[in-house]
């Protein structure tokens, strides 16, 4: 990110590719939602356990047809941006640093059979298989927005559930203050490896609060199938009010520690990027401000950038977690 410029201008537009099957899910779904019958237990709500993990093809969507939590702030009513940019505009750097190299490279990726591991101070550490975390709670779709730090941002329906439901079951111990999430570092796998851009393995790190906060998300897919490669399979998190490489991908460690962890782009380059990284539009980058935005799908060389809002437009259910906090400092 300190070493490349968004190169958003030769960004190739799509025309919108989302498949028919899922674009109508989701209508049927916002306009329940806009009925206010998401939350009014009309129609099925959570999706039971497997149903989700089983399901293949266009079952994968049927399965999750309706699915919600009612969490505040899950539904974005944006036009989420089409599955084609969502899946070929990527920051996964174990995959090379071009924008376009994940969908490429990422292809290697083996996604099963795949564990993460759950370490530190808890009274519960567990080797988690795929499928057992697949199975560990109700899957619901989320669209959030996504806002990259490097001032481009994506609207994603995901897939997945609060990580909070993961953290309960795994018991932190009263020392437990921070979560730090850990990449899979794999050379025979991972082209980007081979650079020096960052240390690998790839680690980000998160509050304890803010991890068990509901709209933390332990994503398995988006738009309604399973995670693409490029975008973090087979799991990884998603934080939606902090900028995007707070959203570790294909997550293979958790560990529970007492002391605040340092991320790999804090290592890389601390006076640019801090722990916290919420998105705030009163806090710039050194190198640019982030006022602003250029939303991923608008049109092309001409569309007008967008503004930036505090906490990514999640303000009302995060801003707590940080009262009291000089936003400047902990940025
Ligand atoms: N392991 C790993 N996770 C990562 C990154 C990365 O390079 N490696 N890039 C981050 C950045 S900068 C962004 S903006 C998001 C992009 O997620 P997406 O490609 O699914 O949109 O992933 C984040 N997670
Ligand atoms: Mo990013």
């Amino acid at each position: 990110m300190h070493l490349l410029k968004d190169r958003g201008f030769i960004h190739r537009t799509t025309s919108d590719i989302t498949p028919r099957a899922v674009y109508q899910s989701r209508r049927e779904w916002l306009q329940r939602a806009a009925l206010g019958l998401a939350g009014a237990g009309i129609g099925p709500a959570l999706v039971p356990a497997t149903a989700w993990a089983q399901a293949a093809g266009p079952g994968k969507l049927a399965a999750l047809r309706g699915a919600r939590s009612g969490v505040a702030g899950a539904l974005v009513m944006d036009k989420p941006t089409p599955y084609d940019d969502v899946t070929s505009y990527n920051n996964f750097y174990e995959f090379g640093t071009d924008k376009h190299d994940p969908a490429q490279t990422a292809q290697r990726l083996k996604p099963r059979p795949w564990t993460v591991s759950i370490e530190g101070e808890v009274k519960k550490p567990k080797v988690y298989d795929l499928d057992e975390l697949l199975k560990l709670a109700p899957m619901e779709e989320r669209i959030y927005r996504l806002r990259c730090v490097e001032g481009w941002s994506m609207v994603i329906p995901w897939v997945g559930y609060s990580l909070a439901e993961l953290i309960k079951r795994v018991e932190p111990a009263g020392n437990a203050k921070f979560v730090q999430f850990t990449t899979l570092a794999d050379k025979a796998q991972m082209p980007g490896l081979r650079s020096g851009v960052l240390d690998w393995p790839y680690t980000e790190g998160l509050r304890l609060d803010e991890a068990m906060h509901p709209l933390a998300l332990l994503t398995f897919g988006l738009y309604g199938e399973v995670l693409p490669n490029q975008n973090g399979a087979p799991v990884r998190i998603v934080l939606p009010w902090k900028y995007g490489f707070k959203s570790a991908k294909s997550i293979v460690k958790i560990r529970f520690v007492e002391k605040q962890p340092v991320s790999s782009w804090e290592r890389a380059n601390p006076s640019e990027y801090g722990f916290y990284s919420n998105v705030n539009p009163q806090v710039d980058h050194p190198r640019w401000s982030q006022a602003t935005e250029r939303r991923i799908g608008d049109d092309g060389l001409f569309a007008k950038r967008r503004q930036t809002l505090m906490f990514n437009g999640y303000e009302a259910q995060v801003g707590q977690l940080y009262a009291g906090m000089d936003l400047k400092k902990q940025f």
